[in-house]
């Protein structure tokens, strides 16, 4: 029943008393949203399990292959390097199997689509259990059965409400033991894990444990990936395009920086500070950029490339500040990516100095009760020049370097204000090149060349600031037409792979403007050594942005412009009917080569009926 046939049968009245939670008009019509559905799944008009055979294509093998084969020992030869696509041949006559599947890490719109699509490549002869509220709750072994009535309820809809989800990683023996009991005891036959690029590396590992021997007949318990995380950093070049969440995010996001831009040129009187999610790639803050056009942004991987300090980034800011001052435009948007601070070289060593040594020590810290016992106690730990660096940080900044990691050992990033940050020190900056104008003013490459009555304009300037934070707005929204048709296929991908007996996959889907394939990567082709924390571990690369990608050079090509000129762009709320809903990313269609922003995943069809 459409929302407005609700209120015609129940009264206005009762509706906005909310009878049934998520009931909203809106959240009524998206649950009858059609979608595109790959041919791959369907037969005679009904969704169905895929086969799979060889691509022809195989993973580059990683530079770590011997170190991988020592900690996959059953898995690395059992799947190899080669990437499967999905075929309609060899499709899984399959009963009674029992799939349990998991979200991990941060929300991303989409989660709940990938439940429909799994649910309905199982079909009613296989059973589909829910993991309650992430890693944890598996250990915990909280499941349950999803039955028909919740993908009713949950289609199309945003956020991990329907079975929560947490950062646990699972680690340590008795974690992996536990895990295998839990699996043992539900009769559990394979277990989807539906998360970035750690809780992927989680997956693998997981794989490997649960290979053989879980069950009393010697069976093992199949572990199959699904790529989400709003970062966009869990990517494999051509295979897999991008993680599910991306778009929605990075669409809601660009339409609060749109509305921000056109204030800024109805009101012309602030600079806004954003900060954009996206722990370490600025793959969503390119993204916004390409949407949007700022007057100034980030991207932290070419900070990284060129060994920007945090005082030359002040002055890029600082610089198109006083051009545009002169020119009476006291206003812009700098986006700041949300992992900015991580990347500027002199950061990063402090940053990582700081991560090993709370990693081995921070029993010692929690004994010391003042900031200042705790700064004189790590000063002496961590290398002269990150101390001196650390010195020099504003207090509340300082304070929030020593926050909690996450059980990744993770800085957590999202609660460090660096628009806060670079307000202070871009003001501080202006405040001196006022003070001093020949200083900054002038014909040499290092200042700006600026007309008497430009200079004029610029000290009589206000630099009035607003700082934002755009994360968590974007995690959890209705997903876009494209979240919402990749995470169903995706769904029913994995259900797929599931049914086939098939472990240690990762599921994809590519030419997304062309039909689209479904794939499945051999997770233990992404591993490879990184230091962290002070060891080698075995993880999956994260997807940062490359200098030499179209999407990149496109935004390098521009950005001068957009810092002198008013060309942004208003993107407005996302559409999910009409002549924009089919939208995928800028940085996919340009880093892919396609030549339209459309994207075609097979025909629109009605997914539940009713
Ligand atoms: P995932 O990679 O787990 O999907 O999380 C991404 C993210 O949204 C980051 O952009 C952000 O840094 C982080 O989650 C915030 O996490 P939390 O929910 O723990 O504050």
């Amino acid at each position: 029943m459409s929302g407005a046939d609700w209120v015609a049968r129940h009264g206005l009245i009762r509706f906005c008393e909310g009878v049934e939670k998520g009931r909203s008009l809106f959240e009524n019509e998206l649950r009858k949203l059609s979608i595109p559905v790959m041919d791959v799944f369907l037969e005679d008009g009904r969704f169905v399990p895929a086969g799979f055979e060889f691509s022809g294509e195989r993973l580059v093998e990683s530079e770590s292959v011997s170190g991988v084969r020592r900690v996959f020992p059953n898995l690395y030869p059992a799947i190899g390097s080669k990437v499967l696509k999905a075929s309609g041949f060899g499709r899984p006559f399959v009963v009674g199997k029992r799939v349990a599947v998991m979200f991990s890490g941060g929300p991303a719109a989409g989660g709940h689509n990938v439940l429909v699509g799994l649910k309905m490549a199982l079909g009613v002869d296989n059973t589909l259990l829910g993991v309650r509220d992430g890693p944890k709750g598996l250990l915990a072994g909280r499941l349950f059965e999803i039955g028909e009535s919740d993908i009713v309820r949950i289609i199309n809809t945003g956020g991990f409400a329907f079975m929560g989800t947490d950062r646990t990683k699972i680690k340590t023996d008795d974690q992996f033991e536990r895990v295998k009991v839990v699996c043992r005891d539900q009769r559990i036959d394979s277990l989807v894990v539906v998360g970035g690029d750690d809780s992927n590396t989680n997956a693998a590992v997981l794989a490997e444990y649960l290979f053989q021997n879980v069950h009393a007949d010697g069976r093992g318990v199949q572990v199959l990936g699904v790529p989400k995380t709003i970062d966009g950093d869990l990517q494999v070049g051509d295979l897999l395009p991008i993680s599910f969440g991306f778009d929605t995010a990075t669409k809601i996001y660009s339409e609060l920086v749109g509305n921000i831009l056109q204030d800024t040129l109805s009101s012309r009187k602030y600079w806004h500070f954003v900060k954009l999610m996206g722990r370490s790639a600025t793959q969503v803050g390119l993204e916004v950029a390409l949407q949007t056009r700022p007057t100034v942004a980030f991207i932290s991987e070419e900070i990284s490339e060129r060994r920007f300090s945090l005082s030359q980034i002040v002055d890029i800011i600082c610089r198109a500040v006083a051009r545009r001052a002169a020119r009476g435009m006291n206003y812009g948007v700098v986006l700041v990516p949300e992992g900015l601070i991580e990347f500027i070289p002199e950061m990063k060593t402090l940053i990582s100095e700081l991560n090993e040594f709370i990693a081995s020590s921070s029993k010692l810290l929690l004994d010391l009760n003042t900031m200042a016992e705790k700064k004189e106690f790590i000063y002496e730990k961590i290398s002269a020049d990150s101390a001196k660096l650390m010195a020099s940080l504003p207090d509340e900044f300082e304070k929030m370097l020593l926050l909690d990691r996450d059980s990744h050992g993770n800085l957590q990033v999202s609660q460090i204000p660096t628009e806060k940050l670079l307000i202070e020190m871009v003001s501080v900056r202006l405040h001196e090149m006022k003070a001093d104008p020949d200083l900054f003013i002038g014909q040499r490459e290092d200042q700006i060349d600026l007309t008497p009555e430009e200079v004029e304009r610029f000290l009589e300037s206000k630099f009035s600031t607003n700082s934002h934070f755009f994360g968590y707005e974007g995690r959890c929204g209705t997903p876009t037409r494209f979240d919402a048709a990749y995470t169903f296929n995706l769904g029913l991908l994995v259900g797929s792979l599931a049914l086939t007996g098939k472990t240690g996959y990762l599921v994809a889907i590519n030419a997304l403007n062309r039909g689209g394939q479904a794939l499945a990567i051999p997770l233990t082709g992404l591993i490879h050594v990184e230091h962290r924390y002070g060891k080698d571990e075995f993880v999956i690369e994260k997807a940062l942005v490359k200098m030499d990608s179209p999407a990149f050079k496109f935004f390098i090509g521009s950005r001068e412009h957009w810092a002198t000129e008013d060309c942004s762009a208003s993107p407005g709320p996302r559409q999910l009917w009409g002549p924009v809903s089919s939208q995928l990313p800028m940085l996919i269609a340009l880093n892919h080569g396609y030549t339209s922003l459309d994207f075609d995943m097979g025909k629109e069809r009605k997914i539940l009926p009713g």
